[in-house]
């Protein structure tokens, strides 16, 4: 009992200590908190928005502030909530704040999986660039996930990894994933043809469908451009909602010089469920 009693006793100094310092120096410490993490967002070129911060623990040197903002990795990306909890103590007069945030997913915010699932699926496409019988720029190497661009005067067969559409054609490349999936987000990454850069795609757009005909039913979900570069990098597009479909196909509506094709292909089906 003699033990209980100097645990309330212990809790309740606790909380009073928590009340006084919310009163007092509340304030204080969680502008000092905000400096730093705006520090370190312009640092590490993190978008964010809606941060709050919030003392959770502590005494009158030393305490635990937790920042909770939504974030997100690019600016074509989805924001999720997240968390991180810094330590801030009074040095002198004045509270210091830690300026690395590891940030992490909240407890209440969505906890959704991105699972790829066009690698190693059927790929179809309008044409193909093949020669000197038997060399081809197959479909298939949309999904294989290799990028290598060695040669240019040597098909897949040589170890190229993209695909090419016959000379001065537009045309279309597709996947089908085999059943119907939520597809929340793509990646796409260019080619240049090797070390040719004769030979890239320079507008586009992306459409999903449940049965495949392409006919109408389809929605397009992206349309772009890519200015032409021999060294490109994957970009990215997430739906605002996800769109249940079974063919995801790639139109090459312009092309630089000889033609246009595609590396790579990635869909993403969103995983999970929504914890609040
Ligand atoms: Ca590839």
């Amino acid at each position: 009992m003699q033990n209980y009693r100097q645990f309330v006793a212990v809790v309740m100094m606790f909380f009073l200590f928590l009340s006084s310092c919310r009163t007092n120096d509340t304030r204080k410490i969680e502008a000092e908190a905000a400096v730093a993490f705006e520090a370190w967002a312009v640092e590490e070129s993190v978008p964010y928005k809606e941060v709050s911060y919030q003392v959770i623990e502590g005494d009158e040197t030393f305490v635990t502030v937790r920042v909770t903002a939504m974030l997100r990795e690019s600016a074509a990306a989805a924001w999720l909530e997240k968390q991180a909890d810094i330590e801030c103590r009074l040095v002198g007069e004045q509270w210091q704040c830690d300026s690395y945030f590891a940030f992490s997913p909240t407890e209440t915010g969505s906890d959704f999986v991105m699972q790829e699932i066009a690698a190693d699926k059927p790929v179809t496409a309008s044409a193909m660039y093949a020669y000197n019988s038997g060399h081809a720029f197959r479909p298939y190497s949309i999904v294989d996930g290799q990028t290598v661009e060695l040669h240019c005067d040597k098909a897949t067969e040589d170890g190229n990894s993209y695909w090419l559409l016959p000379d001065h054609q537009t045309g279309w490349v597709q996947v089908d994933l085999q059943r119907p999936y939520k597809i929340a987000k793509l990646r796409w990454l260019n080619t240049h043809n090797g070390r040719c850069g004769d030979r890239a795609t320079t507008k586009f757009h992306i459409a999903l469908s449940k049965t495949g005909l392409f006919t109408g039913e389809e929605t397009v979900i992206y349309d772009g451009i890519m200015p032409f570069t021999p060294s490109p990098q994957f970009e990215e597009f997430v739906l605002s909602a996800p769109i249940e479909a079974q063919y995801a196909r790639f139109y090459v509506d312009e092309y630089h010089n000889w033609g246009g094709g595609l590396n790579e292909f990635e869909i993403y089906e969103e995983q999970g469920e929504q914890r609040r």
